[in-house]
Formats: C-alpha cells, sequence, structure tokens
C-alpha cells in the first residue's frame, strides 16, 4: 500500500536522523601529543584513559613543543592538553590565525614558568634581597658554577620550550656582565641539580614552572618587572620583563567536535587544579612511577574529579 510505503519512508528517515544526532565517535584513533616534563606526558595518558572510557582509540605521539601547534592545525595531532601561556601562547595563536585549530577551554590551574630558586635560598639568606630580582646584581658568585665562566649561572629549561627568551631578558635587565644562561638538556637535569644543590646547601637559579612538583616543597620565583602585553623581544617589547601569571588552555583541530562528538565534549569539560597537575607530576619525578603507571593510579584514585567529564 502507498500510504504504508510512505510511512515506513518516514520512520526509515526519522530512525537515520536520530542516529545522525547520536553519531557515534569515529573509530580514527584521537592522536595525542607527548612532551618533555612529567605533568604533559602523565595527563595525555590521564586524557587518554578518559577517552577509552568511552569506547575511543587512542595514539601517543612524542612531538616538538612548539611545532605541535602547526600538527594540529594540519591535523595530524588531534590535541594539546596543557598550553602553557608563557613558553607556548604565541605558537598556538599564530596557527590559530592560519586557521584549524580551536580553543578548547581553560584549566582552572593558574600558571607561572619563570626562574626561581630554592626556598631555602631564601630562608638561609643566601643572596639577600631576592626574591626580587635586583638582588640579583649583588651576588652572581653565590650561583657560580664551573662552566659559568666565572659569572652566576642561570639554569635554564631545554631551548625548545622558549628559545632565548631568558638570554634576551638578561641583556635587557642588564645582567649579563653577571650572569649567564646554560641550557638543560631535559627537565630531570634541572631536577637533578636542585637536588644536588640541596645536599651541598649551595645557591642555584633554575627554571621552574607552577602548578609541579616542587609547590610541596617550596620554590621561590624571582619577582622580574611585571609582564604586561608585548613587553618581550618577539612581541616588539625591550624584554625587561618577567613571565605573566599565566593560564592553561586546551587546544584541539578544528574537526575533533565532528569526528569524535563524545571524546569532544569532555575534552572541553576537562579542568585540572593545581593540585591535580602537581600530583601527576609528583608520582613521576618524586615516586619514580613510569608516566603510564602513574596515570593508571591517577584515574583510580580520582574518580570524583574525572568522571564528571563524561557525564
Ligand atoms: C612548559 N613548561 C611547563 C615546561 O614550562
Amino acid at each position: 500500500m502507498k500510504i504504508r510505503n510512505t510511512l515506513s519512508a518516514a520512520v526509515i528517515g526519522l530512525a537515520s536522523i536520530g542516529s545522525q544526532a547520536m553519531a557515534a565517535d569515529s573509530a580514527e584513533p584521537i592522536v595525542i601529543p607527548t612532551h618533555n616534563w612529567s605533568s604533559q606526558v602523565v595527563m595525555a595518558y590521564v586524557i587518554g584513559g578518559i577517552f577509552e572510557s568511552l569506547g575511543d582509540t587512542v595514539e601517543y605521539v612524542p612531538a616538538d613543543s612548539q611545532a605541535v601547534y602547526e600538527a594540529i592545525r594540519i591535523g595530524d595531532v588531534t590535541i594539546s592538553h596543557e598550553v602553557w601561556q608563557s613558553t607556548f601562547g604565541a605558537s598556538f595563536y599564530n596557527a590559530m590565525a592560519k586557521g584549524g585549530i580551536i580553543d578548547a577551554g581553560t584549566h582552572s590551574a593558574a600558571t607561572l614558568e619563570e626562574m626561581g630558586v630554592p626556598q631555602y635560598v631564601i630562608d638561609d639568606n643566601l643572596c639577600p634581597g631576592l626574591p626580587n630580582w635586583e638582588a640579583l646584581k649583588n651576588c652572581p658568585e653565590v650561583f657560580a658554577t664551573a662552566d659559568s665562566e666565572g659569572k652566576g649561572r642561570w639554569l635554564e629549561g631545554p631551548q625548545s620550550w622558549h628559545g632565548d627568551l631568558m638570554p634576551t631578558r638578561l641583556a635587557a635587565l642588564g645582567l649579563s656582565d653577571q650572569y649567564v644562561v646554560k641550557f638543560a638538556g631535559g627537565a630531570d637535569a634541572i631536577w637533578a641539580e636542585l637536588a644536588s644543590a640541596k645536599k651541598e646547601g649551595r645557591g642555584i637559579i633554575t627554571f621552574n614552572w607552577t602548578p609541579n612538583f616542587t609547590d610541596a616543597e617550596g620554590f621561590a620565583f624571582i619577582e622580574f618587572p611585571p609582564y604586561t602585553d608585548g613587553c618581550r623581544v618577539a612581541d616588539g617589547g625591550d624584554g625587561a620583563c618577567g613571565s605573566p601569571k599565566g593560564w592553561l588552555k586546551k587546544a584541539a583541530n578544528y574537526k575533533f567536535p565532528k569526528t569524535h562528538p563524545a571524546a569532544y565534549s569532555a575534552f572541553s569539560k576537562i579542568d585540572f587544579s593545581s593540585t591535580d597537575i602537581g600530583q601527576m607530576a609528583a608520582l613521576v619525578d618524586i615516586d619514580g612511577m613510569s608516566h603510564q603507571d602513574a596515570a593508571t593510579k591517577w584515574l583510580a584514585d580520582h574518580e570524583d574529579v574525572w568522571k564528571p567529564f563524561v557525564e
């Protein structure tokens, strides 16, 4: 009968509209980058585990922490879950201006990526006047090392994090005659240097950041002239400024909401606090766990934090 055929066609039509509205995530893997500091790698596996709980497939790729924004923009990588303002804000926004990468929200954790000293350097008054940066002028010898050419050493992170920012800042502040920047080969080299300096009770200035596992023990960031938009040499300024009290964002390829709607919905809700991120780093850098094991443990111990992201 004609009516029946029309009706069943209408029913089929409705069913397919319904299934489109509730389209399942693509079986294509969600590509998550891993970089070279602990919280980021643990969080990669934490977020991968959250996606897997939704039935998604994930793939992890080691990636350069600056070039990754272009990789996301062109679709080789799906997300970035720790976009730190000071180090990566410019690369993120440059990629966004070209099109293909979207802002997927901001974590609650406020960030700072800055030079600083362990708390005992302040408490033992090894360089009176710290953490005000001007105190550095009077005690380069406190921070001298065998390789620092008779100057104080600024132990910077790997150059891949933010290029020549610190050498440029040293010069802009008029400290180049007294201090020299040395780049660490990796984050572990910074933690090893902090541990040996503490053991010997000597002064040390290193790049560090918060949230990190070092928050628990106490780390004093140097107070430089305040950051303002455009103060950096790369942004047209004179470079005589500290790092921003910054944000921590998430980014995604613009197709991710369409290819993986359930995973994208969870990703957009994911919001980690300073405590969460400090815990993820500490499981590796204090407790000595592998990144994968740390993520498995963190997910098991903190369902109250992440389950709401998938509801
Ligand atoms: C990007 N980092 C947290 C190492 O400064």
